[in-house]
């Protein structure tokens, strides 16, 4: 980088700084859901908004299963598209082995938590890794944009 050009970027940085916490923060509002709640057709994960800008970042997640057990995980996707390491025997995404930003823990049924996670620019999967639950479809994308 010329001298100029990183001279520029950290204007940039001193002035992203100066803009108020509450104005960059953005809320994503999280349901977790399945077949035991009225209307649902299947296990999903559903993120609104999806896409947000990145830094400080609120998720207010709640589990609307009238049943089961839910959890969301914020987690980067594996290079060049490949799929996350899997345990086939336990049905669920090994986490030790995954690049995992946030984990609400487990969830009861009808119960909500708030995690603030702070989120680079790029795209992230949201995914609940409660056995099967992943494979069954319990995931979506949250796209952080700079
Ligand atoms: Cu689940």
């Amino acid at each position: 980088m010329s001298r100029r050009l990183s001279a520029i970027a950290a204007c940039a940085a001193m002035a992203s700084f100066a803009v108020p916490f509450a104005a960059r923060a953005a809320t994503v509002k999280v349901k977790l859901e399945d077949m035991t709640d009225h209307g649902v057709k299947k296990m999903e994960i559903v993120a609104t908004p999806a896409t947000v800008k990145a830094g400080p970042i609120t998720f207010d997640i709640k589990n609307y299963s009238k049943y089961l057990e839910h959890e969301m995980l914020v987690v980067k996707p594996e290079p060049h598209g490949k799929p996350f390491p899997y345990n086939t025997k336990g049905n669920q995404i090994i986490e030790s082995k995954i690049d995992k930003l946030e984990d609400s823990g487990d969830l009861q049924p009808g119960n909500k938590v708030v995690t603030h996670v702070t989120l680079k620019p790029g795209k992230y999967v949201l995914l609940c890794n409660e056995p099967g639950h992943y494979k069954a479809g319990m995931w979506t994308w949250l796209h952080v944009k700079g």
